[in-house]
């Protein structure tokens, strides 16, 4: 039988309360992803990692603030706070996540250019991150996503995986959605249609 993968993704300080882009509620599913962690044979994190000034800073668009949109040669960006930079505190994963059994951490977001909001894609849709080769060659065709946010980071990666052949199941207990102007519906839907299974 094919192996499964569970994938946390970007469980980090930042996305958690008292960090630079926080989740409401963040930190709750710590204990839910560790006893995923447990009872899962291969683990993958995401971690985002982004550069000083980054393109998807509000910061480092003059005359913008976070939450607004900007159109990038690649389509439309959300700007957000400066977060998870590179080898701060608010990048590391949340201090109670069990992160030691991880067999790859997948790092998004470093070029300055362009974000990544997907496990498996840069924003342009195009740029792989490599995940997907390393899931096939390891023989896995299932995975198992868990982590922040609900309606980016694990939507566009269940969207993703789907589209790619992954069998996908999003743990929507152990996830928590930033909900911008209705993002978590719309991107619950979204993953629903495409056949992802929420449970
Ligand atoms: C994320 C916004 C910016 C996420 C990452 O992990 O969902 N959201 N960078
Ligand atoms: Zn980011």
């Amino acid at each position: 039988m094919a192996d499964e993968a569970l994938v946390v993704i970007d469980l980090q300080n930042d996305f958690c309360p008292g960090g630079a882009l926080a989740v409401a509620g963040g930190d709750e599913i710590v204990p839910l992803v560790n006893e995923l962690i447990r009872g899962s044979d291969h683990v993958i994190m995401t971690q985002d990692w982004h550069p000083a000034g980054h393109s998807s800073f509000a910061s480092s668009h003059p005359g913008h603030q976070p939450y607004q949109s900007v159109t990038m040669p690649y389509g439309e960006q959300t700007l957000w706070p400066d977060h998870c930079i590179q080898g701060s505190r608010g990048a590391d994963f949340h201090t109670g996540l069990a992160w030691t059994k991880a067999e790859l951490v997948i790092r998004k977001g470093f070029r300055p250019a362009i974000d990544s909001y997907s496990a498996f894609f840069e924003n342009d849709h195009t740029t792989p991150t490599g995940l997907a080769g390393y899931l096939r060659e390891r023989g896995i065709d299932a995975i198992t996503l868990a982590g922040l946010a609900t309606d980016f980071c694990v939507a566009y990666s269940a969207l993703d995986a789907v589209k790619l052949g992954f069998s996908v199941t999003v743990r929507l207990a152990a996830c928590r959605g930033i909900d911008l102007d209705g993002s978590l519906d719309a991107m619950t839907g979204r993953m629903r249609e495409a056949g992802v299974a929420l449970l």
